[in-house]
């Protein structure tokens, strides 16, 4: 799948933050939808067809669409392979084949 994650956020929810901070650790990048709960964005037609419950957070990764943040970050850990430094690259390989 080639879509980028779309993610519904609100600022200041916890629960938002610990998914972006998945996605940061991933290093994968996403769109950001910031929704602000005070003009109603949350309760939507168009939002509560993606999270029934009106909360955030909510992914949305090609037809897939997730809510609750614990599931998001488990997908996360699924789909999205943490990519590694060039350095930690080098220190790997020293230690599988160290006269490379
Ligand atoms: N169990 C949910 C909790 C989500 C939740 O409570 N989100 C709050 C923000 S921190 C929310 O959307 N509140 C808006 C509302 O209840 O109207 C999760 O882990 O994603």
């Amino acid at each position: 799948m080639n879509h980028q994650p779309e993610l519904y956020w609100i600022s200041g929810s916890p629960y938002a933050w610990r998914v972006m901070l998945t996605l940061e650790v991933k290093q994968a990048s996403y769109a950001s939808h910031l929704l602000e709960a005070s003009k109603g964005d949350l309760k939507k037609p168009e939002y509560l067809r993606l999270n029934p419950r009106g909360r955030v957070p909510t992914l949305k990764h090609g037809e897939h669409v997730l809510n609750e943040s614990l599931a998001i970050m488990a997908y996360l850990d699924a789909r999205f392979r943490r990519r590694r430094s060039s350095a930690s690259r080098r220190t790997r390989r020293a230690q599988l084949a160290p006269d490379l």
